[in-house]
């Protein structure tokens, strides 16, 4: 049997991953480097889809790669690539959007959310056709899995949709891809307002945690990360929703079982149990803090990384194009020379 492939991507919309990245994707990614071929990409494209600074996009796109190394992808192992250097995404975008519904489109809670935040006539045309690239970026690359948080279910339904649907009509073309979503860390909590997502556009500086925050940044955020008037260490999602979050969080970082975590802390206030929660947090986080430091301090390193990703990447997105052209009756650009 071959080896499953898995892809997945992440945006260069800060200048740093957040907590809820790195416990919902990145570090699942890592992790199937191991038994899986894995394909990992900076969804540069993607971000053109709210306003931006061309500048700051740059220099996100390089921290975020360099995030992502430090982190413990390994570009020997895994294809580790920038979107916007392998054009085809844009290409099979335009494709699927043809046998996208624009009612199936309308119906992305994603884009509901965030055009109801700006108001719809504010929001992009980008933004709205956002699964319709992100299908193309899965199915280019023949994907089995991709890991992903929570909110990212709905959209990985539309790239299974798409996917059977042109095969269907055209002919097998595409593999259609599984969701990778692990129940324990698919939706880390926002610190201030833990009943909503830890996310980089809605949450307040204090709700989330950067993986590149300095220790001390770390440890205020934790220790005035909201909790309840009880003093009791345990999880229960509906009454006691903030120190469920921490408790989530302490679980993935520490490898332990949060049942195990509660009975150590029980009823002894939630002083202790934030302290130590913060230091395994730092602990963790300040060597690819300053793995990240490093890759960006040889930005010609990383470039040639980069580069040799996108060719790899290139190759395969190559193939499933000739295969989509093919199908879809639409010739290929002539043979130079
Ligand atoms: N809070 C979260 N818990 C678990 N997983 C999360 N992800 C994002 N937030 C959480 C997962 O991280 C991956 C990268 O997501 P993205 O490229 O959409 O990154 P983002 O724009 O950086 O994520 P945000 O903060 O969630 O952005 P906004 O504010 O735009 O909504 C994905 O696999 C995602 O599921």
């Amino acid at each position: 049997m071959s080896t499953r492939r898995v892809f997945s991507g992440i945006q260069p919309t800060a200048d740093s991953f957040h907590l809820g990245n790195y416990l919902g994707a990145v570090r699942q990614w890592v992790a199937l480097q191991e038994d899986r071929d894995a394909v990992y990409c900076v969804v540069n494209l993607h971000a053109l889809t709210v306003p931006y600074d061309p500048e700051a996009l740059r220099r996100r796109t390089r921290v975020a790669a360099a995030q992502l190394m430090a982190a413990g992808i390994d570009p020997e192992r895994s294809i580790l690539f920038l979107q916007s250097q392998v054009p085809e995404h844009a290409e099979l975008t335009w494709v699927l959007s043809g046998v996208t519904g624009f009612g199936e489109a309308s119906r992305m809670t994603q884009f509901k959310d965030k055009a109801a935040k700006t108001g719809a006539d504010s929001a992009s045309v980008g933004l709205f056709t956002y699964p319709v690239l992100m299908a193309a970026d899965i199915l280019l690359y023949q994907t089995d899995e991709v890991p992903v948080g929570e909110d990212q279910r709905q959209h990985l339904e539309l790239s299974r949709t798409l996917a059977g649907r042109f095969n269907h009509r055209f002919g097998k073309t595409f593999v259609v891809p599984d969701a990778y979503i692990l129940r324990a860390v698919g939706k880390i909590t926002d610190l201030q307002d833990p009943v909503s997502k830890m996310s980089k556009t809605s949450s307040s500086p204090q709700g989330i945690i950067d993986l590149l925050d300095e220790p001390g940044v770390i440890r205020k955020k934790i220790a005035r990360a909201v909790t309840d008037a009880e003093s009791q260490v345990r999880a229960d999602e509906e009454n006691k929703p903030g120190v469920t979050n921490l408790l989530r969080i302490y679980s993935a970082l520490a490898s332990e079982p949060m049942d195990d975590i509660a009975a150590r802390y029980g009823d002894s206030g939630y002083g202790t149990f934030k302290k130590d929660l913060a230091e395994i947090m730092v602990d963790t986080f300040a060597p690819i803090r300053e793995r990240t430091m490093a890759i960006l301090a040889d930005p010609d390193g990383l470039e040639k990384v980069l580069a040799n990703g996108a060719d790899r990447a290139r190759a395969i997105a190559r193939e499933t194009m000739t295969a989509v052209r093919d199908h879809a009756g639409l010739p290929g650009a002539p043979a130079s020379g």
